[in-house]
C-alpha cells in the first residue's frame, strides 16, 4: 500500500507542477525580439498642438521599434477626468506599465496611489505633476522653467536694459506645468530689466485659434497701440497670433518682436520669412526614451528618475537653413 501510495502523491505533484508551468510562462511571456512582452497605457492630453500630434506620433510609433511593447493609447481631450478615467482602465486590465501625460499639475495623487497599490509602475512624460515622487518611477520631458528663461533671453538680448518692450504673454493651458513653469522662468529672468514689462497676459489653451482671438483682443484694448513683444508659451498660438497681428495690419517680426516654444515647422517657415524672431525648442519626440524606460524597469533595472530633453534654441537668421531639418 506504502509503495502505492507514495507514487500517488509524487504524481498529484507533477500534475498540479504541470497545471501552473504555463501560468509561470505566460506571465514572463518574451516576444521575437527575445524581450520580455510589455502592454504599455498611454494616457495622452489630447491633440491641441503640432507638438501634441509629434508626441502621439512618436509614441505610437513605439510597437512598430519594440515588438514586444503592446500600446494602449488613450487621447483625454485636455480634460483631466478623462485621463484619470483610462488611467483606472488599465489598471483595470492590468496593463504592466503605465504612462502619463498630464494636462495640469495637480489632482493625481489618488488614482497614482491606485496604481501603486495594484503594483503597475508608472513613468510621467513630458508635463510634470505636484505628486509624491515615490508615486511614480521616471519623468521624462523637459524643464519648463528653463524654457521660460530661454525665452526671456532671446528678448533681453534684443531690447537690452534701456529699449521700451511692452509684452503680451499668451499662456498655455492654465495649470499645466508647461505653462506654469514657462511663466515662472520668464518672469525671474526680466525682473531686474525695468524697461521689459508684460503689460497684457491671458490663457490660449495652447490652442492655435484661441491665440489668434486673445492677441485680436490684445491688440484691440488700451494697451494695444503699445504692444511691441509677443510671448506665446507655444508656437501654435503664437502661429495664430501672427495672423492677429497681421489682420490688424501690423508687421509681425519687427512692428512686434516674436518669440515662442516649440519648434514645429509652421513657426519655423513664418521665422524663415521674418515674421518671427525666436523660438525655443520643446522636444516632442519621447517614444524611444518611454520604450527603454519601460523595458528598463520590467527587467528590474535601476532607471534613472528625471530624465531631462535636450533642446536648442533659434533666432531669425537660423530659421531657413534649420526648416529642413525639422521633424514635426
Ligand atoms: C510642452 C507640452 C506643451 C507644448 C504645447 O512640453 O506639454 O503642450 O508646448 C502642447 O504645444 O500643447
Amino acid at each position: 500500500m506504502k509503495g502505492k501510495k507514495l507514487i500517488s502523491v509524487i504524481a498529484s505533484v507533477l500534475l498540479v507542477g504541470a497545471m501552473f508551468a504555463g501560468c509561470g510562462s505566460s506571465k514572463t511571456a518574451t516576444a521575437s525580439n527575445g524581450k520580455k512582452k510589455i502592454v504599455l497605457g498611454f494616457a495622452q492630453v489630447g491633440a491641441e498642438s503640432g507638438w501634441r500630434t509629434a508626441e502621439t506620433n512618436s509614441i505610437k510609433e513605439i510597437p512598430k521599434n519594440h515588438p514586444n511593447i503592446t500600446l494602449k493609447f488613450s487621447d483625454a481631450q485636455q480634460k483631466q477626468e478623462n485621463q484619470i478615467k483610462a488611467i483606472r482602465s488599465f489598471i483595470a486590465q492590468k496593463v504592466d506599465v503605465i504612462a502619463i501625460d498630464p494636462v495640469v499639475e495637480t489632482g493625481w495623487d489618488t488614482v497614482l496611489k491606485e496604481a501603486k497599490d495594484a503594483k503597475i509602475p508608472v513613468i510621467i512624460v513630458d508635463r510634470s505633476v505636484n505628486s509624491d515622487q515615490s508615486l511614480y518611477k521616471a519623468f521624462l520631458g523637459s524643464n519648463m522653467e528653463a524654457e521660460g528663461k530661454r525665452a526671456a533671453k532671446i528678448v533681453i538680448d534684443h531690447f537690452g536694459k534701456d529699449k521700451p518692450c511692452n509684452i503680451a504673454e499668451i499662456q498655455g493651458t492654465v495649470g499645466s506645468s508647461a505653462a506654469v513653469g514657462r511663466q515662472k522662468g520668464f518672469n525671474e529672468a526680466i525682473k531686474d530689466y525695468s524697461n521689459i514689462k508684460i503689460v497684457k497676459s491671458e490663457s490660449g489653451d495652447f490652442l492655435r485659434a484661441k491665440g489668434k482671438e486673445v492677441m485680436e483682443a490684445f491688440l484691440k484694448s488700451s494697451e494695444g497701440s503699445k504692444i511691441n513683444c509677443l510671448w506665446s508659451h507655444n508656437d501654435d498660438m503664437g502661429v495664430g497670433a501672427i495672423q492677429a497681428i497681421k489682420e490688424a495690419g501690423k508687421k509681425p517680426g519687427s512692428d512686434i518682436f516674436i518669440v515662442s516654444v516649440d519648434g514645429i515647422k509652421d513657426m519655423f517657415k513664418l521665422m524663415s520669412q521674418g515674421e518671427s524672431n525666436g523660438i525655443v525648442e520643446c522636444n516632442p519626440l519621447l517614444g524611444p526614451q518611454l520604450a527603454d524606460t519601460a523595458e528598463a524597469i520590467v527587467e528590474g533595472k535601476s532607471i534613472q528618475k528625471f530624465v531631462e530633453s535636450n533642446e536648442k534654441d533659434y533666432l531669425q537668421d537660423q530659421a531657413a537653413a534649420e526648416l529642413p531639418n525639422r521633424k514635426y
